[in-house]
């Protein structure tokens, strides 16, 4: 068990001042309870440190750097399809500040999700954008402020092992910079779907360029942007 780094973590993290404290998420979300920070969350050795556009190329893209290491740390979480309510909850209670989108992706495992590393294919499940309209200030992020991130798992999901990755791209800098920041749960899914495969789906890296849309949203061009593309493909099931 990891609990010694892992009560050391925590700590430096509340040493931190919050302006340079970032964004992790150590806790998975199971049906409105907070589970314990990487309890259920595969942990990585990025710190909340930002990510730069680099990141979209690499395959830290799947679960973060350093992730790999830590994939036999957490447990995993047993939720049914189409039942349980499931997302994260940010550390420390820290409310995203920097404006940008949230996504969430599933990625089936081969066999135990603890030997995966996120290298096949990963629809979406989730995302929250801006209010619509948006009138282009970080105020209309419907992300801004909030710490937990859910929705019901559809039942349109085949029974296996699943990563989940959650996103938050900050685009706060200029033109097509963005932070970025992610993390991945363990779950275990059980189902009676055995119909047509989720999708669209897209692999990490790779699935995202820096030419997408979503990427190329200028949050200081003047006048503001009035519309805020999502990253990635569209959810599933559509
Ligand atoms: C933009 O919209 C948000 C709510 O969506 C509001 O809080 C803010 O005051 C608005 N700002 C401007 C400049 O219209
Ligand atoms: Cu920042």
């Amino acid at each position: 068990m990891h609990l010694p780094s892992l009560s050391i973590s925590l700590g430096a993290l509340v040493l931190l001042p919050s302006a340079s404290a970032h964004f992790l998420f150590p806790h998975l979300m199971l049906n409105g309870v907070k589970t314990a920070p990487f309890e259920y969350v595969r942990e990585h050795d990025n710190g909340l440190m930002p990510s730069n556009n680099d990141f979209i190329t690499s395959n830290d893209f799947r679960c973060n750097k350093g992730s790999w290491n830590h994939r036999r740390q957490p447990k995993t979480a047993q939720v049914t399809a189409g039942k349980d309510v499931i997302g994260f909850h940010t550390q420390l209670d820290t409310g995203i500040y920097h404006p940008g989108p949230v996504t969430i992706y599933l990625s089936r495992a081969p066999g135990d999700v603890r030997d995966y590393d996120g290298s096949g294919d990963w629809f979406k499940v989730y995302q929250l954008g801006t209010r619509m309209p948006w009138n282009g200030t970080d105020q209309g992020w419907l992300t801004r402020d909030l710490r937990t991130f859910t929705f019901r798992i559809p039942a349109e999901i085949p029974a296996g092992e699943y990563l989940m990755r959650i996103e938050q791209m900050s685009i706060h800098p200029p033109y097509r910079q963005k932070e970025w920041y992610l993390q991945c749960a363990h779950l275990s899914i059980a189902s009676s779907y055995n119909s047509k495969t989720p999708g669209p789906t897209l692999k990490f890296p790779g699935g995202y360029k820096i030419s997408d849309a979503a990427i190329q949203l200028d949050s200081w061009a003047q006048p503001p942007p009035t519309f805020a593309p999502m990253p990635g493909p569209p959810m599933w099931p559509n």
